[in-house]
């Protein structure tokens, strides 16, 4: 109980730690590339990073929606067709904090700001390949995946190991059973030896370390389908909304929060949108507090749908002291990022214009 819960180091100009998590701070990304280094990736942990031994970790496929209940090595994992992807991961709770900042609404749980998202190059086994050679039936429903971390134990109750069903439509989808991050092999916080990736999914769905997957014909859940992880509270019905699925549209600077930048010069301000509903169309910054908006110019391309799309705009600022930069995006379907985000009682899924502080000096 005494040994961290993250095992990389966590450099205060990298990282802002909150309990067992750490955030990536924006402005350590502004020299990173399109993939976050696995240094500088966020990391959420219900518990503490276990050290899993990959030449005895074993991968168990078992329940009712199997005709051929098997277990799979790493090394027969490795030796299966890969495939390889840019896939964002993005905490369900990215952006809480603003919820009390900017809308003065009282939320509970880790108060992330931005820096709970990061994009990587995954390299791994299709979840519906290992799914075929277990003899996945057509009566299964649910595919649930369980982690090898210790079990989440919170106010006194014991919920278990992280473990949280999906729909046997998105499992057959997507996922990938990855074990590689950015040409390497996944490091400890990032699920050593095999996780999940789903993309577009909060992600939590995209398990850790995992151990087991059971895959049942009837439907499962966890305290991470019926407690955890829905809407509660505003608009919400009083047992809560749905187990969340995707994640929605955000925008970030690539600036520390309260960035101090020179008066009277140009500066190009850098930054990066997603939306777990699909590739980003367009973003909009405004240095106004929203009167005026002026599009960002998009890098390259194509525009991924579950990654991000970097842009950067050039601004001149007028006058010195403390101002806010608004950057918006919209995405494929149409949406785009509103002024305020509905609130919930556990604080997921925030989606506003975050009003990003700076402060212009003469130097
Ligand atoms: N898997 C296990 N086994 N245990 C966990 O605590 N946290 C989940 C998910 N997978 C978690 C897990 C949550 S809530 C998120 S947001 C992502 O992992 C974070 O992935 P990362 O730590 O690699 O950034
Ligand atoms: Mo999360």
């Amino acid at each position: 109980p005494d040994a961290p819960a993250i095992v990389k180091p966590l450099p205060p100009e990298l990282f802002a730690v909150h309990g067992s998590c750490a955030e990536t701070r924006w402005e350590a990304l502004r020299d990173a590339g399109y993939h976050v280094p696995a240094e500088r990736f966020f990391v959420r942990n219900h518990t503490r990073t276990p050290i899993v031994d990959a030449a005895s970790w074993r991968l168990e496929l078992h329940g009712s929606g199997l005709r051929n209940p098997r277990s799979f090595g790493y090394e027969e994992l490795l030796a299966l067709p890969a495939v390889t992807r840019d896939v964002l991961i993005e905490c369900a709770g990215n952006g809480r904090r603003f919820f009390t900042d900017q809308q003065h609404q009282e939320v509970t749980g880790t108060p992330w700001r931005l820096g709970a998202a990061g994009v990587a190059r995954w390299r791994g086994v299709p979840l519906a390949a290992v799914l075929d050679l277990a003899g996945i039936t057509p009566q299964a429903v649910d595919v649930m995946p369980r982690g090898l971390d210790p079990a989440y134990v919170a106010d006194g109750v014991d919920h278990g190991r992280v473990r949280r069903p999906l729909p046997v439509a998105k499992a057959l989808d997507d996922v990938i059973l990855a074990y590689e991050m950015n040409g390497e092999p996944l490091p400890p916080d990032h699920g050593h030896p095999v996780r999940l990736v789903v993309p577009s999914w909060i992600g939590l769905a995209s398990v850790k370390w995992v151990g087991d997957i059971e895959v049942s014909a009837e439907p499962l859940s966890s305290p991470w389908t019926t407690e955890f992880y829905r809407m509660y509270g505003g608009q919400h019905p009083p047992q809560g909304g749905p187990p969340l699925t995707v994640t929605g549209i955000k925008s970030a600077f690539e600036l520390p929060w309260e960035a101090p930048l020179a008066a009277g010069r140009t500066h190009v301000l850098h930054g990066r949108s997603w939306s777990g509903r699909g590739r980003i169309t367009s973003v909009e910054v405004s240095t106004d507090a929203g009167a005026t908006w002026h599009p960002a110019c998009l890098h390259g391309g194509p525009h991924l749908a579950g990654a991000w799309t970097r842009w950067h705009v050039a601004w001149s600022p007028r006058g010195t002291g403390p101002q806010v930069l608004l950057a918006r995006a919209a995405d494929e379907t149409g949406a785009t990022q509103p002024l305020e985000s509905p609130y919930n009682e556990l604080g997921y899924l925030f989606d506003a214009v975050v009003r990003h502080p700076v402060r212009v000096i003469n130097v």
